[in-house]
């Protein structure tokens, strides 16, 4: 039965895309076989002290080895769209040679996925470098690897792919993995430009991939575009300061890439704090970043405060050049068990930000949101999966009596960012589609696998897999294309949209 449409249901456009997201070096494992290289986060990953327990993604989900039951699972919970990332090193081998198995695996996933009625959208770049190159260049061989790559994979999955993401949070790969150190290929005693030489060599990789697609591609009629990630930052009171200290905090987080590529250069704020260590696109670069998107996708999963930061910066690294306090949190906010802070009504400013400032012609996707929960510590780990069995019987799971992994935690976290995204379109951001992050819990980087953000709970050592309350949820919100507002108790704060 559909259902009942009650006065709290929240309704989205019949065209929005509801979907999950994961990425290559999170879920596939098979690292070192059918002909897949190193990428920098096996290097990385295998370097001791860099991740939580030493953990991998040698092996990580197996799901290079499960995909066909990781797509059965993905058509239980009513997704209609799956983001996923190609693993550079798995279908080019550095030498220009072409690993025909890597092809062939994701040729077959992308086969099932749209027998299953699931549109794949693919993200070409999700952090796993091959490990024989380096961000910081040379320019000219870095872009032209990347475009290299790109070509590659149009050609072989573009008949059947038609959303492509470039990049997946150039932030991320710019100033964890060459200022902090944090991300393979962890760098930190660089010097003060790196993360911005990476960055700009990103951006190029982008808009020459984009090139390549636009000129060369155009028959496969698919639509390109960049993932992006930023926490809102909201002025932390209206003090003209603090309204201008959280302007900065977004440009020099996503406006830092956001600009380029929908207007050609970089926020004036960033070239006028950081002088000649932010190199200078040429006017032909410029011309080609210009619009460099069909869409805009969005990775956001929290929020902070801005104020001006108290001491004159020191030195001239990335974190001085902006001049904010950038961990300004309210103390009452709840967290995630990342530490991220849990604010659903900054969702709808930021998607409001984004409409007003960049105003996307082909609309804006968040391709990742989610919530770290149910981590190790507080998980009952006697919840033994053993109901995979009623499971099978398609929609058998919608019976009560089915087990499913109880994470009320998650469940709350999407219905309040949900209604924040329904809220943003009813004042006017044009959001085009959603994707939960993440399908399954997952190798989470530095973390390793001791935070949770799956709706579907791993059981790593048996690979055994289990619908979680959240993957329910979600299955009836993309069934029904809406879902009903947080009551007064599921808001976080008390606050409404
Ligand atoms: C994403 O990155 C990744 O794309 C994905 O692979 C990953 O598994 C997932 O998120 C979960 O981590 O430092 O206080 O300003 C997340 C990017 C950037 C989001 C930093 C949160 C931290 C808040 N993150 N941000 S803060």
């Amino acid at each position: 039965a559909e259902p009942a449409i009650k006065s709290g249901f929240l309704a989205f456009p019949d065209s929005f895309v509801f979907g999950v997201a994961t990425s290559a070096y999170q879920i596939e494992g098979a690292s070192d076989s059918y002909g897949r290289k190193p990428s920098i986060w096996d290097d990385f990953a295998h370097r001791p002290g860099t991740t939580s327990n030493g953990a991998t993604g040698d092996v990580a989900c197996d799901h290079y080895h499960l995909f066909k039951e990781d797509v059965d699972l993905m058509s239980k919970v009513n997704i209609k769209a799956y983001r996923f990332s190609i693993s550079w090193s798995r279908i080019l081998d550095g030498s220009g040679r072409i690993n025909e198995e890597g092809i062939q695996f994701y040729s077959d996933l992308i086969d099932s996925l749209l027998a299953a009625g699931i549109e794949p959208w693919v993200t070409l770049y999700h952090w796993d470098l091959p490990a024989a190159l380096d961000w910081l260049g040379p320019k000219d061989s870095i872009t032209s690897a990347f475009s290299t790559y790109a070509r590659t994979c149009f050609n072989s999955f573009g008949d059947r792919v038609k959303r492509w993401i470039t990049l997946n949070e150039p932030w991320c790969s710019a100033v964890l993995g060459y200022n902090t150190g944090d991300h393979a290929p962890g760098h930190t005693d660089s010097a003060d430009s790196a993360p911005y030489i990476a960055g700009h060599h990103m951006l190029l990789a982008h808009a020459e991939a984009v090139r390549v697609f636009r000129e060369d591609f155009a028959h496969q009629k698919g639509q390109i575009g960049i993932s992006l990630n930023a926490d809102w930052r909201q002025p932390m009171d209206g003090t003209s300061e603090a309204r201008h200290a959280a302007r900065r905090a977004m440009d020099f987080s996503l406006g830092w890439f956001a600009q380029p590529v929908f207007e050609g250069d970089y926020p004036e704020c960033m070239k006028k704090a950081c002088g000649e260590r932010l190199p200078a696109f040429t006017p032909g670069e410029s011309a080609l970043l210009r619009g460099s998107a069909d869409f805009f996708g969005l990775n956001c999963y929290s929020a902070n405060f801005a104020k001006a930061a108290q001491q004159p910066p020191e030195g001239s690294g990335y974190w001085n050049d902006i001049g904010v306090e950038w961990w300004h949190t309210d103390p009452d906010w709840e967290r995630s068990d990342m530490g991220w802070p849990i604010v659903p009504w900054s969702l709808r400013e930021i998607l409001l930000y984004i409409q007003k400032r960049y105003r996307p012609t082909g609309g804006i996707f968040i391709t990742e949101n989610g919530c770290a929960c149910e981590s190790d510590e507080s998980a009952d780990l006697d919840c033994r999966p053993d109901a995979l069995t009623p499971m099978e019987a398609g929609d058998a799971w919608r019976q009560e009596t089915d087990f499913v992994f109880e994470d009320p935690e998650r469940v709350r976290f999407f219905r309040a960012h949900l209604s924040a995204v329904h809220a943003a379109i009813s004042h006017g951001a044009d959001v085009r589609g959603y994707f939960a992050w993440s399908f399954l819990d997952n190798f989470e980087w530095a973390e390793g696998y001791t935070k949770r953000f799956g709706i579907v709970r791993v059981d790593f050592p048996t690979q055994e897999r289990t619908l979680k309350s959240s993957a329910r949820f979600l299955a009836e919100v993309f069934k029904a294309s809406g879902l009903e507002a947080p009551s007064k108790e599921e808001q976080y704060g008390g606050r409404t949209f």
